[in-house]
């Protein structure tokens, strides 16, 4: 309970539901509770009809040697049980594959795109202007964070230098895969400030574990500002030189 207690102050590796903060996450969150809500109607419509069978028709109530009717070959009843589950299962498809179909296209209509590139152990984000964010990973706190600013159409380029990994950050978007030679595609666009958790979701070796994602979204000064520290930090030279 504790630990269910101190996961939600982290912002995003929730117990049960994950706060969306980028409409993809709240995409697949709406996707999943939609389909979680047909899912218990059809459980708690099964077990009802199941208790009733069983005490309505329980041997101790029936007289001896009673059989119940029997409806083996009932052309009817083989049609619907077959047709409803199909019906439901196609919707929830349908339903899944246009969420998706949102999620994981390359969009065009973006503001600042992200390669974001998975290795044995962490991931390396490279902005437009040449920036990389090392995020090595780490089991211990602090986790290096990849810097965003809010308000703003991310469009997330994902691929691997080594072998399978996923960038998974619940409260944001849905599993992505960042495989070798191959891009995969996403997006974010966070409207608040803070921090979101996430992981490595592909078993990618020994150090699989230690892949920790901090997303952290930023306003527009303090973004710059960060993201003038990042550039400073990756050309030394580029500082100002003592003699100025
Ligand atoms: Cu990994």
């Amino acid at each position: 309970m504790l630990f269910m207690l101190s996961a939600c102050d982290l912002g995003g590796v929730h117990p049960i539901f994950p706060d969306p903060v980028s409409p993809n996450g709240q995409g697949i969150y709406n996707t999943y509770v939609g389909i979680s809500l047909l899912a218990i109607i059809v459980f708690v419509g099964v077990e009802a009809a199941l208790l009733w069978v069983v005490i309505r028709y329980r041997r101790s109530v029936q007289p001896a040697g009673y059989v119940p009717p029997q409806v083996h070959g009932h052309t009817g009843l083989e049609i619907a049980w077959t047709i409803a589950p199909l019906i439901i299962v196609l919707a929830i498809a349908v339903y899944s594959f246009v969420e998706l179909q949102k999620d994981f296209l390359p969009i065009s209509n973006q503001q600042m795109t992200v390669i974001v590139s998975g290795h044995q152990f962490g991931w390396d984000y490279q902005y437009e202007n040449g920036v990389v964010v090392h995020q090595e990973g780490n089991l211990a706190a602090p986790v290096v964070p990849f810097g965003v600013p809010t308000h703003t159409l991310v469009k997330l380029q994902f691929r691997a230098v080594d072998v399978i990994h996923s960038w998974w950050v619940p409260a944001v978007s849905g599993k992505t895969d960042a495989v070798p030679g191959y891009d995969n595609f996403s997006w974010l666009k966070i409207d608040k400030a803070g921090q979101w958790r996430g992981e490595c979701a592909e078993l990618c070796g020994a150090g699989h574990a230690s892949m920790q994602i901090i997303v952290q979204a930023m306003d527009r000064s303090e973004y710059d500002a960060w993201m003038a520290k990042q550039k400073s930090a990756a050309s030394p030279s580029a500082s100002p030189s003592p003699s100025k």
